[in-house]
Formats: structure tokens, C-alpha cells, sequence
């Protein structure tokens, strides 16, 4: 009777043992899951504000001027996809207000120029090259409309409404609402030439305008100026704060109080908030060339520059939002499909060889055997190491049997848990000593951390030296980068 009590008692107490910690915090929902599954995407613009040189298309555009003299959606998506982008946003209307798809809502479209004899449909093109090519589609409708006579009445909102609801039925299912937070200022306006002002604070009712989204496109990440599913990141240069949480709290700007959409106190976006109340991670978007419409002028970022911002964003648990500018042709121009196919092998090359692979790992604590330390090894980033319920520091030691150099570790957080872990620190092992060589923060979905000078050593320890609760980590990496 004892004994059968005893082996009871054990067994419970394994299985206590291999039960999953407790998740911490703010977490990501499935749709937030499956954007960080993204990590890389690109934002296209092109409208008749590329045939007018234009940033900003005032609104008063002759629709005949969007004639492309050879647009090809394949050749875009493919530069993109050699570029390593797994998603497109297309602007599908911009601030000038015209629509690239034959929609009810605005004489100002597509069919009233020259492109396929005003039969075409920009947005399908582009979604069916997107989906072929097996990266996800997500769409960018501008809701300050230059063009329109209707801005700034009251009658606005329906007519928005009516083009969301438009693009969210007939083009397959989106991974991203893209809503931007330019708003107001002169434009056409129907022939007005004024400046028309808004409250984006109650303009645009974004509660029940983001309701239509969540109705009709579950799956879409909302990004705006305060998320929902996805912050801006406060700058338009494509990069994180060095320490990058995922949680956020939008404050309005007196720094108090919660903010509306429409006024995000941005100085906390590039860092998020520790803690924050909401899952909500960064997009960096920073366009390839200088613009975010193509000018013959500009030039694309070098690899080296794309490489860098990949690691300072990606690298940072958030995702890049790279611009895309067709030319008037209507193809990305050589120096771009160039530009991104280099950064594409650089990123490819770098991260196809973990020289973690293969190696010993051993833990100082570990939550049984479904957590031990070889789940940081295997590939999949849905295992994970984990500590039992009361270790909140740990270490793991790789040991790679043969010395090896490297100058980019990757760790990973098993974020559908939380983002736990606020401190560590990374050991080689030089001389028979330890040396410290790096000290960093926030992990979240990826850190990627960027080493001045490549290290060679058999030998590495990661030291969780901060965590309000038990770790989990789902992958280490050590990588030499490519040329
Ligand atoms: C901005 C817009 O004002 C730019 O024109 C561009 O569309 C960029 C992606 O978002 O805020
Ligand atoms: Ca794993």
C-alpha cells in the first residue's frame, strides 16, 4: 500500500516536473505568431505619384498619366523573393487617393487609365503573383485621400469603410492592414485645392473601422501609429532600440494616460515597454531606396547597409518592412533586383550554416526531459529549454568539440509564453579562461547579436542572469557571416 503511494507521489511529481511553465505576461495571439513567422517583408508603392517624381501625390493627377509601359507583377515578386521577403503590402490607394483596383467607391481608379485599356486590377496582379510566388498578401489603403471632395465631411468614413471592406473580400486572406498615421493638409479635394483638417483621434472611429478588419480578415495584423497587432517603430530608418521588448503600452503624449489611435507618444516605440500591457511588437519600415516612390535620381541601399538593418531589426525580435519602388516601366529597377538578391544571399548564406550544430549543450537546470538543453539544438523553434518553476538564472554551456569562429550569435525566445527573460550575458572559453564578450537585455522572438570581431573558440556559455519567472529559450545559433 505504501509503495504503491510512494510511486504515485513520484509520478506525479515527474509529471508535475514536465508540465509547461506558466506563460508571463502580455502574449502574442496566432495571427502575431504567424507575423513574426514573417520576420521580412516589403511595402510597394507605385501609383501615378511615381510618374510625377512626386512623395506625396497632391490628388489632381491625370489618371491617364499611370500608363506602365511594361508592368510586370512576376518580376517584381521574384526580385522580392530573392531578397528573402516572405510578404508583400501593397498600396493599394495612397494619400494622392487613386485606386489601383476597379472598386465602386471612387471615380478616381484604375479603369480610368490607360493600364490594360482600364480593364486592369493592380491589386489582383500583384496578389496572384504574391501567392503563387508562396508569400503572404497584405494591403495598404491610405485614409487620408487627397483626391477625394468627400475628405473631411462626414461622408468619408463609409466611403473608407466601403474600400476596406472591398479589398478585404476579393483578394484571399491578409497577413497585414496596413493604416498609416499621415493625416489632413491641402489637397485637391474634388477640385477645392484646400487644407482640410481632421481629428484623427475620432476621424477615422477606428474601433468599428478595425472591427470590419477583425470581421472580415482575422488573420490581418493591424498596423498603425499604436498597433493593434503591430507597432510602428517610431522611425522610418528600419531599425530597433538595442533593447526591443515586444510588449507596449500605448501612451498618449502627455506621457499619463492611454493613447487613442492617432497619438502615440512615440519616443517609447523603438524600446516597447517591459511589461507592457499589450503583445505588440515593432515593424521598422525604411524603404530600399531613399524614397518610397521611385525616382530615377535615387539609388537602392547596398547590401551591407540592408544586412545591417536586418540585424537591427529582425536581429531585435521585430520585423522589417522593406519599400519597394516599381519604375514607370512597372519592374523594380535593375540596381534593386540586384541590391536585394545580394542581401538575399547574404542572409541566406550567413544563417545556412548554425556551427552550434552538432555540438554538446548542457544546462545548470533543466524542467525535465521534454525542456532539457537539447532542444536549443534542434532546429525547431516551437521546443524549447525551460527551467523548473523556481530557477530564474541558468546556464548553458555548448560545447563545440572543435574550436570554431563566429561573429553572429542567434537566441530565441519561446515567445508564445511571454517574453521572460531580461538579462544575460555570453562567455567563450579563451586560454582556459572565460572571457565575457558580450552583456544584452531583451531576447523576444530573435536576437541576433553582431560580434565587432569574429570569436574562435570551442567553447561558449549563455548565462540568463535576469527573468521574473522560469526560462525558456528555443534556439541557440552561432553563425560566420557571409561576404
Ligand atoms: C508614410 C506615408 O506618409 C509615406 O508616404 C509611405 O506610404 C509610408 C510607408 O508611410 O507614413
Ligand atoms: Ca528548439
Amino acid at each position: 500500500m505504501r509503495s504503491i503511494f510512494f510511486i504515485l507521489l513520484l509520478l506525479s511529481l515527474h509529471t508535475l516536473a514536465q508540465t509547461p511553465p506558466q506563460p508571463y505576461g502580455a502574449l502574442p495571439s496566432k495571427r502575431q505568431l504567424a507575423w513574426h513567422d514573417v520576420e521580412i517583408y516589403g511595402i510597394m508603392h507605385f501609383t501615378p505619384t511615381t510618374f510625377e517624381n512626386k512623395e506625396w501625390g497632391f490628388g489632381d493627377a491625370d489618371p491617364k498619366i499611370f500608363n506602365p509601359t511594361d508592368f510586370n507583377a512576376a518580376q517584381i515578386i521574384k526580385a522580392a523573393k530573392a531578397g528573402g521577403l516572405k510578404g508583400i503590402v501593397l498600396v493599394a490607394k495612397h494619400h494622392d487617393g487613386f485606386a489601383l483596383w476597379p472598386t465602386k467607391t471612387t471615380a478616381y481608379n484604375i479603369t480610368k487609365s490607360p493600364f490594360r485599356n482600364g480593364k486592369g486590377d493592380l491589386v489582383r496582379e500583384i496578389a496572384q503573383a504574391v501567392r503563387k510566388s508562396g508569400l503572404k498578401f497584405g494591403i495598404y489603403c491610405s485614409p487620408w485621400d487627397r483626391n477625394s471632395a468627400l475628405y473631411g465631411t462626414d461622408q468619408y468614413l463609409a466611403l473608407y469603410q466601403s474600400q476596406l471592406k472591398e479589398l478585404y473580400s476579393n483578394y484571399g486572406e491578409l497577413f497585414m492592414s496596413w493604416h498609416d498615421g499621415a493625416n489632413g493638409g491641402d489637397g485637391f479635394y474634388g477640385g477645392a485645392r484646400e487644407k482640410r483638417s481632421i481629428d484623427n483621434t475620432t476621424y477615422y472611429d477606428w474601433k468599428n473601422t478595425w472591427g470590419i478588419t477583425r470581421k472580415m480578415q482575422p488573420m490581418a495584423n493591424i498596423f498603425s501609429d499604436i498597433g493593434l497587432d503591430v507597432r510602428w517603430v517610431g522611425n522610418e530608418e528600419g531599425h530597433a532600440a538595442e533593447t526591443s521588448w515586444a510588449t507596449f503600452t500605448p501612451m498618449a503624449p502627455d506621457g499619463k494616460s492611454e493613447a487613442v489611435p492617432g497619438q502615440a507618444n512615440y519616443p517609447q516605440s523603438p524600446e516597447g515597454i517591459r511589461n507592457g500591457k499589450f503583445w505588440m511588437p515593432a515593424e521598422c519600415d525604411v524603404p530600399l531606396r531613399k524614397g518610397w516612390f521611385y525616382h530615377p535620381a535615387e539609388k537602392p541601399k547596398t547590401p551591407e547597409m540592408l544586412f545591417d538593418l536586418y540585424l537591427k531589426s529582425v536581429g531585435r525580435g521585430a520585423g522589417l518592412d522593406l519599400g519597394l519602388a516599381p519604375d514607370p516601366r512597372g519592374q523594380l529597377h535593375d540596381d534593386d533586383v540586384m541590391a536585394l538578391k545580394t542581401f538575399g544571399d547574404m542572409v541566406r548564406n550567413t544563417f545556412a550554416n548554425n556551427l552550434a550544430k552538432g555540438a554538446q549543450i548542457k544546462a545548470s537546470n533543466s524542467r525535465g526531459k521534454n525542456y532539457f538543453a537539447g532542444k536549443l539544438l534542434d532546429g525547431n523553434k516551437n521546443t524549447y529549454w525551460a527551467t523548473n518553476d523556481q530557477i530564474h538564472e541558468a546556464t548553458i554551456e555548448v560545447n563545440l568539440k572543435t574550436a570554431k569562429t563566429f561573429d553572429i550569435i542567434s537566441l530565441q525566445e519561446y515567445i508564445p509564453l511571454g517574453q521572460r527573460i531580461a538579462g544575460y550575458d555570453i562567455e567563450i572559453l579563451e586560454k582556459k579562461t572565460w572571457k565575457k564578450i558580450y552583456t544584452g537585455t531583451s531576447i523576444g522572438a530573435k536576437r541576433l547579436i553582431k560580434l565587432e570581431q569574429p570569436v574562435h573558440s570551442n567553447k561558449v556559455r549563455i548565462n540568463i542572469t535576469k527573468s521574473p519567472v522560469c526560462i525558456t529559450l528555443s534556439e541557440v545559433g552561432f553563425y560566420k557571416k557571409a561576404l
